[in-house]
């Protein structure tokens, strides 16, 4: 069934921050939008994701809407890093005070899109069998929404419950008095485990690769720190805007061997005292410069060995083998001081095989660990996972899978050569993940608000990215991620966590700053870098209708 006798202007998939504020935003310059979403309501990651302790790691003054000046006022964030439920009460309160509801379909799962050249529309194909048409296509997918499942000998065979911290069920299973285990140690295991700690008769957790976990201090807000923000917040936003990262980090701006060594442990100090991941940015070439990395990472070995009683213990959760902060740090609350409660127990994969999970427990080379309760914390086929989850056919028989089986490719992270019309939003060459993705997430719905304009006005038909253009944007892509220590770590970033993945540093790292200035050159060129194409459409009606008329 098609869902619409007329095609829309633009349909976006995911009601996430990005499909919530695109609705609004290309609505509010007439265009005729809907969002499609799998879930039954707004949120994105912060929608599927709601296991115990999850809190976003950026300050939650940062991490919210900063293009409207009322939705700012009328909100008051209550802690210093905000938890799963505010901010989707917060995402909600913006869902309904924007009025977009109304223009998202959800429980709509999208199987395929396929672009038709004759008509130069994109045919959307929910999994239900229901399509819609569209000019344009953006895919609001986000970049941590689709689960990594491990693939360990004898999963199958765990006869106790198992759950995936990223499907985590409404109803918070009750954990009090079983025995519990958690594989991973990334971000969500940092969080979870202090908490399951405190409810398990028993945790065992199970490390791969243990975490650099900066204190979080979380706390809540001084009233005269809200009321600052309240005051100033287009300023601040602006200032975060045009910053290394999109969020307003004390970004060091000498480099290691212009601080003198005392100075710097005692900066380090401070911001470790400070909390949060400031304390990476304590000079300006941590993630450049190896001396630089360790001192900082030396910094940490000792933080870890005075908040971890057992000697042996502290040593299993020193991080080695990659520089610090080339896989994302971990803010946590008492991560470290968790170990030494008499009911935890640290199973370390770089000493202690795994052999299987068993019906009841977890075998290692070392022994049996009996468990009623297995917590999978193994994170998610990141920045591409939900984008290739979609069977995308583009022009001329391009298929995204196929086109990506090297690894992502894309002409500033938000076009794809032989995909015209089709915008990524927050897309791997683009800062993304490695950014406050609220700001950039901004940044790409109101960049392509003004190209969708730039069609409307000039009555063009479709644009598409240069395939010249994106090899070189790609390689620049490459280069900047080169000039770092990034890809010496097995991180993410790079797709090394998924078997099989192509690895390619994906995030664009030149710096939010930066990014905006290409992009809002490359508008100011005429779309430079894009094919832009025709004035009409088959049936001799423009590409988009002057909606501005409607
Ligand atoms: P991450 O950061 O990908 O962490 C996943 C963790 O699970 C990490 O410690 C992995 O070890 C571990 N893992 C994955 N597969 C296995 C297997 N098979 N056996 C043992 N351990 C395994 O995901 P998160 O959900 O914690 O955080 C993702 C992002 O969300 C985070 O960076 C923030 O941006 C928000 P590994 O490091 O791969 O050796």
């Amino acid at each position: 069934m098609t869902e619409t006798q007329n095609p829309l202007d633009v349909l976006i998939v995911g009601a996430g921050f990005a499909g919530v504020y695109g609705v609004h935003k290309f609505r509010s310059m007439g265009f005729n939008v809907l969002a499609v979403e799998a879930g039954e309501n707004v949120g994105g990651t912060w929608y599927w994701n709601r296991y115990p302790g999850l809190r976003c790691d950026v300050d939650s003054l940062e991490y919210c809407f900063g293009f409207s000046e009322e939705l700012q006022r009328d909100w008051t964030w209550t802690e210093r890093y905000a938890r799963q439920e505010e901010i989707e009460r917060y995402i909600n309160y913006a869902a309904d005070r924007l009025d977009v509801r109304k223009d998202i379909r959800f429980n709509a799962r999208v199987a395929s899109t396929a672009f038709d050249e004759a008509s130069a529309l994109w045919t959307v194909t929910l999994e239900n069998g229901d399509s819609y048409q569209s000019r344009f296509i953006v895919m609001a997918t986000g970049c941590l929404t689709v689960p990594k499942t491990p693939d360990i000998a004898g999963i199958g065979d765990f006869k106790g419950e198992l759950f995936h911290s990223v499907r985590w069920p409404r109803q918070s299973p009750d954990l009090s008095g079983k025995n519990v285990a958690v594989i991973g140690t990334g971000s969500t295991g940092v969080q979870m485990i202090p908490l399951l700690a405190q409810q398990a008769r028993n945790l065992v957790v199970v490390q791969r690769t243990p975490a650099y976990c900066v204190p979080a201090r979380n706390g809540p807000w001084p009233e005269e720190r809200v009321e600052y923000w309240r005051q100033n917040f287009s300023q601040l936003r602006d200032m975060a805007k045009n910053s290394r990262a999109g969020v307003l980090h004390e970004y060091g701006i000498l480099p290691l061997h212009a601080i003198r060594p005392e100075d710097r442990e005692a900066d380090l100090e401070r911001r470790w005292l400070k909390g949060g991941p400031n304390v990476t940015y304590a000079f300006n070439d941590v993630v450049t410069n190896k001396a630089a990395n360790e001192v900082v990472a030396e910094f940490f070995h000792r933080k870890i060995r005075s908040a971890v009683t057992d000697p042996a213990t502290a040593e299993k959760l020193i991080p080695s083998g990659f520089p610090i902060a080339t896989k994302r740090m971990c803010v946590g609350t008492d991560y470290y001081e968790t170990y030494n409660r008499d009911n935890v127990q640290l199973i370390d994969l770089r000493t202690e095989k795994l052999e299987q999970i068993e019906a009841d427990g977890i075998r290692t080379t070392d022994g049996f660990y009996p468990v009623d309760v297995i917590i999978l914390a193994t994170g998610y086929d990141a920045m591409t996972g939900a984008l290739l989850a979609i069977d995308i056919q583009g022009r001329d028989g391009h298929r995204l899978r196929e086109d990506w089986s090297h690894g992502p490719e894309s002409y500033i992270g938000m076009g794809i050569s032989g995909y015209p019309n089709m915008f990524v939003v927050t897309g791997p060459g683009s800062p993304s993940v490695f950014s406050n993705v609220v700001v950039s997430i901004e940044h790409d719905i109101e960049w392509i608000a003004d190209c969708l304009d730039y069609m409307r006005e000039h009555g063009k038909r479709t644009i598409e990215a240069d395939p010249a253009a994106q090899d070189r944007w790609m390689d620049h892509v490459d280069e900047v991620a080169g000039r770092t220590l990034l890809n010496e770590a097995a991180s993410w970033y790079r797709g090394a966590n998924v078997a099989g993945k192509p690895q390619r540093f994906m995030p664009y790292v030149g710096g939010v700053n930066t990014y905006r200035d290409t992009c809002r050159q490359i508008a100011a060129n005429g779309y430079e870098g894009f094919n832009i194409d025709g004035g009409s459409d088959a049936r001799g009606e423009p590409a988009i209708a002057q909606a501005a008329d409607t």
